[in-house]
């Protein structure tokens, strides 16, 4: 352990030094992974943004590289923003990125390998023709919000598609462009998608998904058995939603389904930090991964003091439910080879007030998953109509707060006195007819060092609790609580920065603070080895 760097990750992609954002470009060729990523070469602020790039051949382990793409000529002499790969005919990647010209505009522009028989890809060739796609007098787009081109898809008709994110006012625009050859790009009358008051749409990505299983479809896939997704990245609250649809071929227009709400309202891939997320089509292993930045909860001057900020999520693999109303994500199964040692603890009934240490793995660095069984449902406390805000509820209802059915899950990152942790926590309501069931990530207790934000998040888990068993697991590294709740129906994650529980004097715990018994049916916990990366 290096006691200057108690909240360096272990197992979350990072660069040794200096500022990162968005992911770019994820893509997997020839065998190898390919992640590029948002970064400041000279600070721990964003800034003097070029493409950072790392490879690997497992998603876990990663080796750097030279820049792929800086600012070089005047399409992007003010800065190589984001944007996403495409494998074109021939088995050829090319990058669409947004550059910021001499006037500040936002452009987008072309790069493709020098060498392809480098296995690396470690030189992009920037196309003399840049900026494939310009803000006109014409065209009417505003040249400060025309960013962050999606991977292209090709339509029945041979031409390919791709959007950009952009807004009109305070409508949130996905403005669609076609080519036949890749170079030449022409704007659609309309916009794929758009939606009223959700400000600039950053970072969008949309992509088929299998209506049927969960194995991933390839991006220009369509036909009877897919449904589309559309994420965008809001800029004006930095969260992120999506909705599930309908991609119309012959109006080139995408319809969300019906109750699917269009704004910040609607569903999250994840509750806590998770922004600027992009999706690939990993060929390999036909799936579909996502990545999402994850950034501080510090001050400017503690990142400064520790000189790095900003992080990636474990990449996720991410699929249709079967209710076909929203998506279910888990940890790619790679990051099981860094479990090593294992304690389980035999089924048992975990009393209302009580707690129980898990020890035995490496707390600060540990992968821990949990299922409860739960049976005497009278005892849900009344959900108030008026609490649609799941966040809002936790927030109120922090871990401290004693009810009927819950709190119960993890303290993470606890001091031994508990003066320091972070909970992640179910409390299960009755509702209009059916079991409600939340799940918090409270991280009001995570540091007695309060410059950083301690906000606590929410999510409510679409899951029967009378049914199934309610499952919970979390990734735990350092600074970073990761957890999936119902099987990946909802995420959350969460930066904290303890004081006390660092590195040995860490400790882990299942609690209940809820008034009723709760039966631990499967509990594991894993100690997680360091990946190599960069
Ligand atoms: N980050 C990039 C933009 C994008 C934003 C700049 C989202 O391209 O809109 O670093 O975090």
């Amino acid at each position: 352990f290096d006691n200057n760097q108690p909240y360096r990750t272990s197992y979350h992609f990072q660069p040794p030094k200096n500022w990162i954002n968005d992911p770019n470009g994820p893509m997997i060729y020839k065998g190898i992974y390919h992640l590029f990523y948002q970064y400041n070469p000279i600070g721990v602020v964003w800034g003097n943004i070029v493409w950072a790039h790392s490879t690997s051949t497992d998603l876990v382990n990663w080796i750097p590289h030279e820049h792929a793409i800086y600012p070089s000529h005047p399409a992007d002499i003010n800065g190589c923003w984001s944007g996403s790969t495409t494998i074109l005919p021939g088995d050829k990647p090319a990058i669409l990125y947004t550059g910021i010209d001499p006037q500040n505009q936002q452009v987008q522009n072309l790069a493709v390998p020098k060498n392809l028989s480098d296995p690396y890809l470690r030189e992009w060739v920037k196309s003399p023709k840049n900026p494939l796609m310009a803000p006109t007098p014409m065209n009417e787009i505003n040249a400060s919000s025309f960013r962050d081109p999606t991977t292209a898809w090709m339509g029945p008709d041979g031409r390919w598609r791709l959007i950009i994110g952009s807004k009109r006012n305070q409508r949130g625009l996905a403005i669609l462009y076609r080519s036949k050859d890749f170079i030449k790009w022409t704007k659609a009358q309309h916009p794929l998608h758009s939606a009223k008051n959700t400000g600039m749409w950053e970072c969008p990505d949309f992509f088929p998904v299998s209506t049927d299983t969960p194995i991933g479809v390839e991006t220009s896939v369509m036909g009877p058995n897919i449904k589309h997704v559309l994420k965008s990245s809001l800029d004006n609250t930095k969260h992120e939603y999506y909705t599930i649809g309908t991609y119309n071929l012959v109006k080139d227009r995408y319809t969300p389904d019906k109750g699917s709400v269009d704004s910040d309202a609607g569903l999250r891939y994840d509750y806590g930090k998770f922004y600027a997320s992009k999706t690939f089509f990993d060929s390999s292993k036909n799936r579909r991964i996502l990545w999402g930045w994850i950034n501080e909860s510090s001050s400017v001057a503690d990142d400064v003091k520790k000189g790095w900020s900003g992080i990636q999520a474990i990449p996720r693999t991410i699929w249709l439910d079967k209710s076909g109303k929203q998506l279910l994500q888990w940890p790619i199964f790679e990051i099981e080879q860094l479990r090593t040692k294992r304690v389980d603890s035999p089924t048992k009934v975990l009393k209302g007030g009580s707690m129980v240490e898990i020890s035995g793995v490496t707390a600060a660095q540990a992968d821990v998953e949990v299922s409860f069984g739960i049976k005497a449902f009278e005892k849900a406390e009344m959900l108030d109509p008026s609490w649609t805000n799941p966040q809002m509820i936790c927030s109120q209802k922090s871990a401290s707060v004693k009810g009927g059915l819950g709190p119960f899950g993890f303290l993470v990152l606890a001091s031994k006195g508990l003066q320091e942790y972070t909970a992640v926590f179910f409390r299960i309501f009755k509702g209009q007819g059916k079991y409600v069931v939340l799940m918090c990530s409270d991280q009001s207790r995570s540091s007695l060092n309060n410059d950083n934000d301690k906000t606590t998040y929410g999510a409510f888990v679409d899951v029967d609790p009378t049914k199934e068993e309610l499952s919970l697991k979390t990734l735990i590294d350092h600074s970073i609580v990761e957890s999936f709740g119902g099987m990946g129906k909802a995420c959350i994650t969460a930066r904290v920065y303890p004081t006390l529980a660092i590195h040995d004097e860490t400790h882990l715990y299942v609690f209940n603070n809820g008034t009723e018994s709760i039966k631990i049916s499967r509990l594991s916990a894993w100690s997680m080895k360091k990946a190599q990366i960069n």
